[in-house]
């Protein structure tokens, strides 16, 4: 965890090198689908720079106890799994203050701190309390939070916020008291200064469904790593709890946060053809779910096998908000860029859910498997989930690769 700063930072100049690549490399379209509702935070918006204009009449709220901050951090990872398991066996929600809750679940998310061993955010290290830190200030910047006016100024031409404000903003938010920065933070003459330099791939949740009690507000739903082509890879359900607390800004305070060890389980894959064994490599239906990117399916008719389709078996009816494609040979560079790849195709959840869409395929000399495997997922997603325990991929466009035309797909993925 410790290094994960030093990661982002040192991820600048590669992710700038892949992105000045992208526009020079193989890409079979533009990879146009739906997944840009939200703005990376680097994304170039500019906020209003007049913070002086406080215009908002509501008081601040008093910082919280020192005994409400307390009794939280009494709860244990056992404790707060318990609680999560019985929120998430009550009916769903709609929080009055959505909005804010949704931005400081994102933040936990985006800061890629959470794992499925889980986190109580108040104890977390000075390495990952600053991944978060580093969210909470993007979000205060950029996502035009009410925050922004209050307690965002500028210092030479640059964005700034006092330390005596981040700090209260901080403790409310997940309850860390004491602040240190990171040896990466800037902070200079009482202030602390955003740092711009992440370009590493983001953490998101998606489909939020929000859980209450008296004490707690749950909110869970699949998380997606998103690559900087715009590309997603299902992750795991990310499960974060919030504990009531009404000493905070917020209303709540971020409390603890897991990636659920849950999945929607294939039983078996059926294809209506698949390329014969050669020396020791099959390329039958069983290589996409075995979450190893080197090994493939490849469909066996003559020409790219458009019309060729796909038909997934879960274990028992599931709700399911759609699957994950994750295009080509993604084996090697050479593996990619000699075979065929989708460009376009169908998924049929059954009872006339189905959805269309374009498939983006991106391949680049000297791209690692694990890089091909990264950037070359599509979603295609319903927009309400559905109960089904059968879907139907159908390749509905497909395009030949520099020496053969069979068309390849290394994974999919059911959430
Ligand atoms: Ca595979």
């Amino acid at each position: 965890m410790k290094t994960k700063i030093l990661r982002r930072l040192l991820s600048i100049s590669l992710v700038s090198v892949l992105a000045f690549n992208l526009t020079a490399c193989g890409h079979d379209n533009d990879g146009s689908t739906d997944n840009t509702e939200t703005a990376p935070a680097d994304e170039a918006v500019t906020p209003s720079t007049d913070a002086g204009n406080n215009s908002d009449p509501e008081p601040e709220q008093p910082s919280p106890t020192p005994e409400v901050i307390e009794e939280q951090k009494g709860l244990t990872k056992a404790d707060c799994e318990e609680r999560i398991e019985a929120l998430r066996k009550t009916e769903a929600v709609i929080p009055t203050d959505e909005e804010v809750l949704t931005e400081m679940a994102s933040c936990a998310v985006f800061s890629r701190i959470l794992d499925r061993d889980g986190m109580i955010f108040s104890e977390m290290d000075n390495a990952d309390r600053a991944s978060l830190r580093s969210e909470i200030i993007d979000s205060v910047i950029w996502g035009e939070t009410a925050l922004y006016e209050k307690i965002m100024t500028t210092v030479n031409d640059e964005y700034a916020i006092p330390v005596e404000e981040a700090e209260k903003l901080f403790r409310d938010f997940y309850g860390e008291e004491g602040f240190v920065p990171y040896e990466y933070e800037r902070v200079e003459n009482g202030y602390i200064y955003p740092l711009f330099a992440d370009g590493e791939p983001w953490h998101r949740v998606e489909h939020m469904q929000y859980f209450e009690d008296d004490d707690h507000i749950l909110f869970t739903g699949p998380s997606f790593y998103e690559s900087n082509g715009g590309d997603q890879k299902f992750i795991a359900y990310a499960d974060i709890l919030f504990a009531k607390n009404t000493d905070s800004r917020y209303g709540v305070t971020l409390l603890y946060g897991r990636y659920r060890d849950e999945k929607i389980n294939i039983v078996s894959v059926e294809t209506s053809s698949e390329l014969p064994p050669s020396g020791d490599k099959t390329y039958s239906g069983n290589n996409l779910t075995d979450d190893d990117p080197a090994t493939i399916w490849a469909e066996g008719v003559k020409g790219t096998g458009v019309g060729e389709t796909i038909v997934i078996h879960l274990d028992k009816p599931s709700s399911v908000y759609g699957v994950v494609i994750c295009n080509g040979y993604t084996a090697s560079y050479e593996q990619y860029r000699d075979n065929g790849i989708v460009t376009e195709t169908s998924a049929d959840f059954g009872n006339g859910n189905v959805v269309k869409n374009e498939v983006s395929g991106y391949w680049c000399e000297g791209y690692t498997s694990e890089d091909l495997a990264d950037i070359n997922n599509t979603k295609l997603e319903l927009e309400k989930p559905v109960v089904t325990d059968t879907i139907v991929i159908t390749i509905t466009g497909a395009s030949a690769g520099e020496k053969y035309d069979d068309t390849c797909i290394s994974g999919i993925t059911v959430y």
